[in-house]
């Protein structure tokens, strides 16, 4: 009798648990926490207890109040290569760690942060069920004062789970498609676990919610708008523009409800650019409650039928794909690792990245806007199929329209962000896996409507949501050319001579350039080639360029940017990759690597990195 008591108190228990799980909302990861006059941060990184949970007891069981049996795991950091066994583990675990909470913080909201749990996250305090959320690399923030018990010590437990489904995004699981161990539908290893930092911290009960900048210029008088949005009975407020010679201008803002607006002119406005990535200071302070400490640059992004414009001049883009990808850190966010990258894009005289293929950590774009390097800011929807029923494409449109949302809130006041790229190659049934031939396939109709329809709304919301910059998708080799109507540039992916053309690379240079010819000729806008590029073991050389070698890499580069050197429409060239990264186990990935990389994994040049700073550095070809 007791133990059926026992039973059904456990699982009503969960159920109410499960219930109580709300989805985060996206308003709370607009301003990054910081430690201020008025705003506490509490890092919570460090070892946290692990334990997998295959079968999905966990929560029945209790173990949101304290795990069983556990193991150390380092908080950032993938699970994958910390905790023997959990290398290809596709599934439930459990992370805890205690914490004191200040008594001082009494009067204060509290507020729990993780900036990347992947994929699902579920979140409890002191057993209770606190809240969820879906997609792996944009941070999720729960308010939790109700929950926790100030001045004494907490208990956090956090579920995070990484099945690959064909509903997630990005998808797995996916008949048909890339064959590779664990499945997934697209070409990098599943990371998984928190592998950005977690965070408690505090805003004051009259609070600055969300601000936004938008910068422009006529002539040499610079204009910075800052639109804030307050929680709390604040009626007045203040903006303070400094540059760096300490020079200050100020305006004052009142709200209209919970809103208010200012726009600060700059007279002889230092710009900010690539070669001059200037910064002013943005304190905004709300009357003696609340502050918020930030910065932005002065510029302009917009087009003309040729190239993308900086400051209304025209800007090539050169740079590389890249990933988030280290040994042992795994997808953990390695702060050496970041900083040693952007001394790397100096190094080879890259001006540009995009964030292959999910939003970054959000200091890599801190020092991308101190450093003047421009990034193509991308969701995680990599390989979206728009051929698997209405139901899968739907959910999967829900979930990116979710994470660009976040993705704007996250990144929306970063001079450095130019584009939102709302898709990598998606693709139609006919076009992707063993159909692969790079030739533009046409495809369904009703396929294509569903393409251009969902990715046309994906940049519609960024257009809502920022006026102020680009927004497009990144395009496969052999999708159709219509959906290129959906972006406000044409971004591409191609490797002629590499898995079509094998180490041809005349009969390969022809075929894009035919290629590029018919885009611009159908379009007339600027082009990007956001990919391209050839596997190469570092040490492997070859006289008559044969594949892999790091000859034929660099043939293969300079191919591609001969070309591109030739044509005024083509106003990005990034080389895939950066640097060689993990993938799943696959007949085409030896190492389960991918070997694309101008760098190593650990960051040595191979003979394309050095050929690629004589082409770049001092000049503005490519
Ligand atoms: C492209 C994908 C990229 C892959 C690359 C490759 O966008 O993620 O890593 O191909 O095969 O199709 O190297």
């Amino acid at each position: 009798m007791k133990t059926h008591f026992l039973l059904l108190f456990t699982f009503l228990a969960s159920a109410l648990s499960a219930m109580a799980m709300t989805e985060a909302d996206p308003k709370n990861i607009a301003l990054t926490p910081q430690q201020n006059e008025y705003r506490n941060v509490m890092m919570l990184d460090g070892i946290w207890q692990f334990c997998a949970d295959p079968d999905k007891q966990g929560e029945s069981a209790g173990w949101q109040n304290g795990l069983p049996q556990s193991t150390d795991i380092a908080v950032p950091g993938s699970w994958n290569d910390q905790v023997e066994g959990m290398h290809n583990y596709l599934g439930l675990a459990w992370y805890e760690t205690d914490v004191y909470v200040p008594a001082a913080w009494r009067n204060e909201r509290i507020f729990l942060r993780f900036n990347s749990a992947n994929y699902m996250a579920q979140v409890w305090v002191n057993g209770i069920a606190v809240g969820q959320h879906e997609g792996g690399h944009l941070p999720f923030a729960f308010e939790v004062n109700s929950y926790l018990k100030i001045g004494q010590k907490n208990h956090i437990a956090v579920t995070v789970e990484n099945e690959l489904s064909p509903t997630r995004v990005p998808n797995g699981n996916v008949p048909g498609q890339m064959r590779s161990y664990p499945a997934t539908n697209y070409d990098f290893f599943p990371y998984s676990g928190l592998q950005r930092s977690v965070m408690l911290y505090t805003l004051p009960r009259t609070s600055l919610q969300d601000v936004t900048i938008t910068t422009g210029f006529e002539g040499s008088e610079g204009t910075i708008k800052v639109a804030v949005e307050k929680q709390g009975n604040a009626s007045r407020g203040t903006v303070i523009v400094t540059d760096r010679e300490g020079r200050q201008l100020k305006a004052n803002l009142t709200f209209t409800g919970n809103q208010a607006n200012v726009e600060i002119k700059i007279p002889d406005v230092h710009l900010w650019s690539c070669d001059d990535p200037y910064l002013y200071d943005v304190d905004i302070l709300l009357g003696k409650t609340d502050a918020y400490h930030t910065h932005t640059g002065v510029r302009t992004i917009a087009k003309n039928d040729q190239s993308l414009l900086l400051n209304g001049k025209p800007i090539r883009l050169r740079g590389f794909g890249m990933h988030e990808d280290f040994p042992v850190f795994g997808r953990g966010v390695a702060h050496p690792v970041t900083v040693r990258d952007f001394q790397l894009l100096k190094w080879i005289g890259a001006n540009s990245f995009r964030t292959s293929h999910y939003p970054y950590d959000e200091t890599v774009y801190d020092i991308a806007d101190r450093e003047g390097i421009l990034i193509i800011d991308e969701i995680p929807a990599v390989g979206l199929l728009f051929y698997d029923g209405a139901e899968n494409v739907s959910i999967r449109q829900k979930q990116c329209e979710k994470a660009l949302s976040e993705m704007l809130h996250r990144d929306k006041n970063h001079p450095s962000v130019i584009v939102w790229s709302v898709a990598n190659e998606p693709m139609h049934k006919g076009v992707g896996g063993a159909n692969y031939d790079g030739k533009e396939k046409q495809g369904e109709d009703e396929e294509n409507q569903l393409a251009i329809r969902n990715l046309g709304r994906l940049v519609e919301i960024c257009h809502e949501q920022d006026p102020s910059r680009l927004a497009t998708f990144v395009a496969m080799s052999g999708s159709p050319s219509s959906w290129h109507q959906v972006g406000d540039i044409i971004c591409i992916n191609r490797y002629y001579g590499w898995y079509t053309n094998p180490g041809h690379m005349d009969q390969a240079m022809q075929i894009m350039n035919g290629e590029l010819e018919k885009l611009y000729g159908q379009y007339h806008t600027p082009i990007v080639m956001t990919e391209f590029g050839a596997d190469t073991s570092p040490g492997f050389h070859s006289h008559d360029h044969d594949m892999f070698s790091e000859e034929f890499q660099c043939e293969f580069i300079a191919s591609y940017l001969d070309l591109a050197n030739t044509k005024d429409y083509v106003t990005g060239m990034m080389v895939w990759n950066f640097a060689d990264f993990k993938t799943g186990s696959a007949m085409h990935r030896m190492n389960a690597m991918n070997y694309k990389g101008v760098f190593t994994q650990t960051r040595q040049p191979k003979m394309a990195a050095h050929e690629l700073r004589q082409r770049w550095v001092g000049t503005n070809r490519y």
